[in-house]
């Protein structure tokens, strides 16, 4: 009768511990979590009742698995109105789904099923757009259905490796899965992009990542990481590439390790100074150290050492990378006490053996900077106020650095000698200029 009311419900003691159906509405519900593992297919019988009597039927329920879940699309239902002279090539729509499972970092690809004559979807943007002249005389309104097949699972992908790994070492693998029920075919992986000096190989058919060659974050080609761009394409039945292809982005990062002892820019520094120069004076020796490593594998202490390198200071001496070292006068120098000093660098990190070394040699420029020395403080002649011009008025005795010289002596020409009051000097000797 077709007013009488109908009562839905499931038949069997198994079924109805895991599904229940409101006897109303027909809409049946899970009691309990499904686990594939367990049971991956049910036939469950339901019933329907009206006041005549009861049907049953059976429906077969398969269980997915958790990493086929579907691709869930957003903002259904689709609808899009087009000119007929839409040119071809012109996009009209982005479908847009994401992965459940994987969130929005989900990889998803797109196809209509069954294919448009008049319309394609990008795969991997779900763009869609018109292939073929549209003829509104013919076709009002297409209706399509866009399949979304997950294909890279586990994303996003990001990995981390040591810069010492040897070569053969598995980076990752990369998995996608074809999600076409009943039939799924297999997945050819190709890297696409990113793979500087091929330093990775991907495995076409494993989806094994592993390295190539050797590594070394100091290399300023790897020093960032890799952004890879890996694809993967559907096989057909014959292993031949299909047209389905889902591209997505792989991040490696090197991960440092201490490798590097710190190096001064060269092995010896030397130069020139007077040795007059002032305490705080930066000698101009341009000495550059760096330890290439990153962060704490390189920081490092520099030292100088030798006999009285405490007349000398460095700056700065503790360093993390790369450092400008200067040496200044630290105490008054003294060519006659110390003409040149040879001292050696070093650049200590806290890893024994990793130590750079140079020399630095300084020597000192002697200055005339012994004023010579008289015998006496004072010299106080008396003359005679008849003393004819040119008469030897006085002896003065001088001596400069060790060398002691009569005001006869040959070396006179060289030192000043200071005539006190007298202004005329002749080999070392005061003379008067005129009479009195
Ligand atoms: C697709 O939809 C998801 C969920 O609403 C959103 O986060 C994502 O940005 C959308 N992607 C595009 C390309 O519109
Ligand atoms: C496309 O999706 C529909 C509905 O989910 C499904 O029946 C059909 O088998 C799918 N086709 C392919 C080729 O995956
Ligand atoms: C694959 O692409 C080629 C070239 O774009 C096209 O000729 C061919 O029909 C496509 N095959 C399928 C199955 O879509
Ligand atoms: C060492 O580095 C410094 C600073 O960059 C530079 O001035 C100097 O010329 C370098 N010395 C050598 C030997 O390269
Ligand atoms: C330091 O001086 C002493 C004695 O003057 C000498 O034997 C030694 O070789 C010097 N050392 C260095 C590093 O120059
Ligand atoms: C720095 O390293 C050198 C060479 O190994 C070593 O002789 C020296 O003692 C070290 N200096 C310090 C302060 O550790
Ligand atoms: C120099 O000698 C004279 C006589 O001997 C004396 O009177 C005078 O004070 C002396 N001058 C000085 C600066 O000593
Ligand atoms: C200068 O005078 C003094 C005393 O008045 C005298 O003894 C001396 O002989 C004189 N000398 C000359 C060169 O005239
Ligand atoms: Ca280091
Ligand atoms: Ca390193």
């Amino acid at each position: 009768l077709d007013n009488d009311r109908l009562v839905f419900g499931v038949v069997g003691e198994e079924a109805s511990r895991f599904f229940a159906v409101e006897s109303v509405s027909g809409v049946v519900w899970l009691r309990q979590p499904l686990d594939r593992e367990a049971k991956s297919e049910f036939t469950v019988e339901f019933s329907v009742s009206d006041s005549q009597g009861v049907i049953k039927g059976t429906v077969n329920i398969q269980v997915g698995d958790v990493n086929d879940n579907a691709p869930r699309f957003h903002n259904q239902p689709y609808s899009v109105r087009i000119a007929e002279n839409t040119p071809v090539g012109t996009p009209i729509f982005i479908v847009n789904a994401t992965d459940p499972d994987q969130g929005a970092g989900g990889s998803v690809l797109y196809s209509f099923q069954p294919p448009s004559r008049f319309f394609a979807i990008d795969s991997g943007r779900g763009i869609v757009s018109v292939i073929r002249g549209l003829d509104y005389e013919i076709t009002q309104a297409y209706q399509l259905q866009v399949n979304a097949t997950v294909i890279f699972i586990n994303l996003p992908y990001s990995t981390n490796i040591y810069e010492n790994s040897p070569p053969g070492t598995t980076v990752r693998m990369i998995t996608a899965i074809d999600q076409d029920k009943g039939r799924p075919r297999g997945i050819g992986y190709t890297i696409v992009s990113g793979n500087t000096n091929s330093i990775f190989a991907l495995d076409y058919i494993s989806g094994a990542l592993t390295l190539n060659g050797p590594l070394d974050r100091e290399n300023p080609f790897y020093s960032t990481g890799f952004i890879l761009t890996v694809k993967g394409t559907e096989l057909n039945d014959d292993r031949t590439p299909s047209n389905a292809t889902v591209i997505t982005t792989f991040n490696v990062l090197v991960i440092d390790i201490n490798d590097n002892a710190p190096e001064f820019n060269s092995s010896e520094y030397s130069v020139g100074i007077p040795e007059l120069a002032q305490v705080g004076f930066a000698l101009p020796l341009f000495i550059q150290v760096q330890d290439k490593d990153e962060g704490l594998n390189s920081v490092f202490e520099v030292y100088l050492v030798g006999n009285n390198s405490n007349h000398f200071i460095i700056s700065p001496t503790s360093i993390q990378g790369k450092a400008d070292i200067r040496v200044r006068v630290a105490t008054p120098l003294d060519f006659e006490t110390i003409p040149r000093y040879e001292f050696s660098l070093f650049a200590n990190e806290s890893v024994p053996d990793h130590v750079g070394f140079a020399r630095v040699k300084i020597n000192l420029i002697n200055e005339n900077d012994n004023r010579p020395i008289f015998s006496q403080v004072l010299y106080n002649v008396s003359l005679f106020e008849n003393v004819t011009v040119g008469i030897t008025v006085l002896r003065v005795h001088v001596s400069r650095n060790n060398l002691e010289f009569s005001s006869q002596g040959e070396q006179l020409s060289e030192p000043e000698i200071f005539c006190p009051h007298i202004p005329v000097l002749n080999q070392g000797r005061c003379k008067l200029p005129s009479a009195l």
